[in-house]
């Protein structure tokens, strides 16, 4: 069994985006229409720019499956870009007075290259067009072990939603939140979040925001205590901070334990033998603080994680720089960009997230097809619930 992995290729004005997917399963049924859904959902929200415009993203499968299954071999996923000009040097000039926030300067001098452009292309958000691809095959495997990710915006500038997403309440927060123009299920924090980033627009400016992601039906044991990159935690974190623009991550409680007291922090553990079934042990946490993650394992409650974005670094009135030709001081460049991105944020951190998930389930219950799999699933919680009795 290989390790479940993605890598991704592709500039944001080249030819197409690319996914290389390894590790799946065979025989993991791939839903065509959620992937393309969630591809149409990351373009969407108030404050994308003119681009979205002009592509439709699809995801085109090159290898890897056969009459909507997987096949257990590596899955190429392409998403063409309808704005390719990456070669076309006047609808796609260099690029010398590098963006304060942007890859552009440093990426210049890692180069050795004046032209911030060598950089943009691949450093662009428009790379997470693939990642969300790979993330909702992920979620493919994920729904068939009923586990459940639902991302969403949880607010921006002066604006925090008090929202507190259930597992029972899932229907209703898709469709609250697929109703939002930012992704955000409640509907009074949505419409702030939406006049912030009007305003921001007027003032020429951009808007960043808070993302999180709930994943429910999770069993317990994914990850591992037992080194640190193997800890869920650790890799939910690299996940999410791998995502452009992003500058924090927390899980749970977050930064907000460090200012409690332990008694205010850990949630209680209690059992009740009434509740334990073919899909739970018993176990019962009146409080999730933990964020569903204990020694970087999952203990059985949702995971819950959040990210920050920071604001779109293409401001149309610019920031001050520097001509990398003369180092003179000037205005950035403006590039054609969103004013925010942040409801098309909340989509690649549910699929970044669903990733990381999946790659656990696959650490933990290997096989080459989804039904060895599930036999080691199933055997695994009938051990859990031996445990005790
Ligand atoms: C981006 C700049 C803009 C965004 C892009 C991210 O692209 P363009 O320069 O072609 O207008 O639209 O995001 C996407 C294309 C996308 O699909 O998300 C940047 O500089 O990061």
């Amino acid at each position: 069994m290989a390790q479940l992995t993605y890598r991704t290729a592709g500039e944001s004005h080249g030819p197409a985006l690319i996914s290389l997917i390894e590790g799946m399963p065979s025989g993991v049924a791939i839903d065509l229409a959620f992937i393309d859904g969630e591809l149409h959902r990351r373009q969407g929200g108030y404050g994308r720019g003119a681009r979205q415009r002009i592509e439709e993203d699809r995801a085109i499968f090159l290898s890897g499956i056969r009459q909507n299954a997987t096949l257990g071999s590596p899955i190429a996923v392409q998403i063409a870009n309808a704005d390719s000009r990456i070669d076309d040097v006047e609808k796609t000039p260099p690029v010398f007075r590098p963006r304060p926030g942007h890859a552009d300067l440093a990426g210049s001098i890692k180069w050795l290259t004046m032209d911030c452009r060598a950089t943009l292309e691949r450093a662009s958000a428009r790379e997470t067009a693939a990642r969300t691809a790979a993330g909702a095959v992920s979620q493919c495997l994920l729904r068939a072990f009923g586990i459940e990710c639902f991302g969403f915006v949880r607010g921006s500038l002066t604006t925090t939603s008090a929202i507190e997403p259930s597992a029972a309440m899932l229907a209703k927060l898709r469709a609250a939140r697929d109703a939002s123009e930012v992704y955000c299920p409640d509907a009074v924090a949505s419409e702030a979040i939406v006049s912030a980033i009007h305003q921001a627009k007027v003032d020429k400016d951009t808007v960043g925001g808070m993302c999180e992601v709930h994943v429910f039906g999770v069993v317990p044991g994914l990850g591992s205590c037992s080194s640190s990159d193997l800890r869920l935690d650790s890799r939910l974190a690299a996940a999410v901070m791998g995502i452009q623009a992003f500058k924090g991550v927390e899980i749970g409680l977050g930064m907000q334990a460090a200012l409690r007291t332990g008694s205010q922090v850990h949630d209680p553990i209690l059992f009740d033998a009434s509740l334990r079934g073919e899909s739970h042990l018993g176990f019962v946490r009146p409080s999730n603080n933990a964020g569903g993650l204990e020694g970087g394992m999952t203990n059985g409650m949702p995971i819950v994680v959040r990210g920050a974005m920071k604001p779109i670094s293409t401001l149309l009135r610019g920031m001050p720089s520097v001509d990398l030709r003369t180092h003179e001081s000037t205005q950035s460049q403006y590039e054609r960009s969103d004013i925010s991105a942040i409801a098309a944020a909340s989509v690649v951190m549910e699929n970044v997230v669903a990733f990381e998930i999946a790659r656990a389930l696959r650490e933990k219950f290997g096989g080459d097809s989804l039904s060895e799999m599930r036999a080691n699933y199933d055997s695994f919680l009938a051990a859990a619930r031996r445990l005790g009795e």
